[in-house]
């Protein structure tokens, strides 16, 4: 008989005022409308869907908030308890697929993936796929949008501390966090994404080198190491015009054939343990567009290829 099926566990995450648009929260249900699970079956995995949280029954810390950090009360609530399911989820084996909701969820996700990560030994690396760096603190935030902050929160920087609550902070090395597609940036976001010499691929890089090659610098480095790739998807990397469902669209993103040949180098090099979606807004969107598009990609991600391939991530393609 066959070998068992990899396992994906999806949990939703429906979080929306860590942005300053309303209406991510439906984006877990518009990903699944838009097939997500029933695609993942049909490329062999073992599907368990855990619903979405709510963080209705999970009392407020009783600590004072810092400045400039919108809602951050509720937000607490939320990343705590994100973070301790994916801790569960990732320890199951299974490849946790966290569907948002806004950008603050990976807060959580990605601390409890980087727990599970301390533990196997494993190193773990981040890549961001954004058209934002999220690495704003509360010094240096102008908007107080807790979903600009989730990157530098992951890196340790200091402002946010108590919002685990209890839940053990992992937080992981800035020279793992890979940020791709970066094309809005705000001034002292910028100094400290430069002082702390964060990799940045922007859009420049894209447009100059292409996304292969650039991609393959990442896996490269993942793979001298043994370690394990966490991919933050956020939605509005896409350009708007494939992407319009988001809140903070910024022109000049990834085209289509772009995100989709990412996608299947990231699947070939086999690395990619963990996943967000977020960021999409089914409110904004265009009759499903933004979601379709975004299932697809996924698809790509879990091996849908246009035709077979023998030829290896690396290799220069055959001329026959
Ligand atoms: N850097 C700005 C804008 C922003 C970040 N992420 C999104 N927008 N989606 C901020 O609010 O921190
Ligand atoms: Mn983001
Ligand atoms: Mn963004």
């Amino acid at each position: 008989s066959s070998a068992p099926a990899k396992k994906i566990a999806v949990l939703g995450a429906p979080i929306e005022i860590g942005a300053s648009q309303m209406g991510t929260l439906m984006g877990p249900d518009a990903l699944r409308t838009a097939g997500l699970l029933t695609l993942l079956e049909g490329l062999g995995f073992a599907v368990e869907d855990h619903g979405n949280l709510s963080v209705k029954n999970v009392p407020a810390l009783e600590d004072t908030p810092p400045e400039n950090t919108k809602h951050y009360r509720e937000i607490q609530r939320w990343i705590h308890t994100i973070s301790s399911r994916a801790y569960e989820l990732a320890r199951t084996g299974a490849i946790p697929i966290f569907l948002g909701g806004d950008h603050s969820l990976s807060m959580g996700s990605v601390n409890g993936v980087a727990r599970h990560c301390r533990e196997t030994g494993r190193e773990l690396f981040v890549m961001w796929l954004d058209a934002h760096a999220d690495y704003n603190t509360p010094a240096t935030t102008i908007t107080g949008n807790m979903h600009g902050m989730s990157a530098a929160f992951l890196c340790g920087e200091a402002g946010l501390d108590s919002l685990l609550g209890r839940e053990p902070r992992a937080p992981i090395d800035s020279s793992r966090l890979e940020l791709f597609g970066t094309r809005s940036i705000d001034k002292l976001e910028k100094d400290l994404v430069k002082l702390r010499r964060i990799s940045v691929v922007d859009m420049r890089k894209i447009d100059e080198f292409g996304v292969s090659v650039l991609i393959r610098r990442v896996i490269d480095k993942v793979k001298a190491v043994d370690g394990v790739l966490h991919l933050s998807f956020d939605v509005d990397f896409l350009d708007p015009e494939v992407a319009p469902g988001v809140g903070t669209t910024v022109p000049g993103g990834a085209t289509y054939r772009e995100a989709h040949l990412i996608m299947e180098l990231l699947h070939d090099s086999g690395i990619v343990h963990s996943l967000d979606i977020v960021e999409l807004n089914p409110f904004l969107d265009e009759r499903g567009r933004t979601a379709r598009s975004v299932v697809e990609l996924i698809g790509s991600l879990f091996g849908q290829q246009i035709s077979d391939r023998p030829t290896p991530t690396n290799a220069i393609p055959p001329e026959h």
